[in-house]
């Protein structure tokens, strides 16, 4: 890691395949950041437990996430690309931080509501506590910023909350992170529910989600079947036509125009022209990270001693922060 260059942490979870959404809100973005400062990018796996997953498939989506970071373009020698729980100073951490933060705080927190709402019968103590282990993943690696969706922000500021209260009773011990605002950023929705937001972990209904390693032609036929209106304006409008302006939304991640520019471009087209060109778009963007995937994932050798190696990184900075919270809150050594 360069000396003179800030610190970005973030992380994602092994929760299912990545989505269109992941992707175009977050992992597209991580690559470009890679040049202008040091990247920690990890793998949240102790957070996917908040939910019940399948142990074999959880190992494999957590591997498949670490190549595709690779795929992406992420570099591994550049940054630090790591599994959290190989670093266990993400749960040491995680129950300091528990004791310093309240109930209240933890009971505000929209996506604590949302998923005790989707996974009413496993409301976990875990997915209650939730944010302490975040505010760990992001103050061991003393991150100057930390890349964050509109979902994430209440998170973040959980996170400054407890280094402010940490670092006011016990002299400096961590920075307080900052939010890093993509230049481009993108809130894409389900296909078939396009007020909601389309997520990796998702089972109901195949349709609503595009995930990243989906067969091309699948990712097309989901465009293609995606909900749209009645009428027959491609017009960005979110309020009145959620179903197009989420099309043009997920066209405008990808060429980097405004949808409002890309709505121009279907002026008199109908419905068919205008989901074809964006189901395109979306191949081809695609298409070279699959098969950069392909060919990182039959390198099994590389990809263990990525994966040990971001360990061993990731571990050395993480620890050295953890050594010096464990001597302020009176741990013998
Ligand atoms: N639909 C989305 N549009 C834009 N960005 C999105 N992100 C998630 N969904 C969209 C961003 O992806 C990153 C990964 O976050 P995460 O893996 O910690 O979990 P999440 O935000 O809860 O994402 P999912 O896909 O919805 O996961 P599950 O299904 O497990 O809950 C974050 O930066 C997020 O902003």
């Amino acid at each position: 890691m360069e000396e003179n260059k800030k610190v970005i942490y973030s992380a994602m979870q092994p929760s299912g395949i990545p989505s269109l959404g992941n992707y175009l809100g977050a992992l597209k973005n991580w690559k470009n950041l890679q040049d202008e400062y040091n990247c920690i990018y990890g793998i949240a796996n102790m957070h996917a437990l908040t939910v019940r997953q399948n142990p074999t498939e959880l190992r494999q989506r957590t591997r498949n996430l670490i190549i595709l970071f690779m795929a992406l373009g992420i570099d591994p020698e550049k940054n630090i690309l790591y599994v959290q729980s190989d670093v266990s100073a993400h749960a040491e951490l995680a129950w300091i931080l528990n004791c310093f933060t309240y109930m209240g705080e933890l009971s505000r927190m929209t996506q604590f509501k949302d998923k005790s709402a989707k996974h009413a019968d496993n409301i976990n103590a875990g997915l209650f506590t939730y944010p302490a282990l975040m505010a760990a993943d992001i103050l061991l690696y003393q991150a100057d910023m930390v890349p964050v969706g509109e979902d994430q922000r209440q998170h973040l500021e959980i996170t400054r909350d407890l280094a402010e209260r940490f670092d006011n009773i016990y002299g400096d011990v961590f920075k307080v992170p900052d939010a890093y605002i993509a230049k481009v950023g993108a809130r894409i929705m389900g296909l078939q529910e396009p007020t909601r937001k389309m997520s990796k972990s998702e089972s109901d209904n195949d349709n609503n989600v595009i995930f990243v390693l989906d067969d091309l032609n699948q990712i097309a036929n989901k465009i293609k079947r995606a909900v749209t209106d009645s009428d027959t304006e491609v017009r960005y409008d979110p309020e009145n036509k959620p179903g197009v302006s989420n099309l043009l939304s997920i066209y405008s991640a990808i060429n980097g125009k405004t949808p409002e520019e890309n709505a121009l471009e279907f002026a008199g087209k109908g419905y068919g022209d205008f989901k074809k060109t964006v189901a395109d778009a979306v191949v081809e963007e695609i298409r070279p990270i699959q098969e950069e995937f392909k060919r990182i994932a039959a390198d099994k050798a590389y990809v263990d001693k990525v994966i040990k190696e971001g360990a061993e990184k990731a571990g050395y900075i993480a620890n050295k922060t953890l050594r010096k919270v464990k001597k302020k809150v009176g741990y013998p050594n």
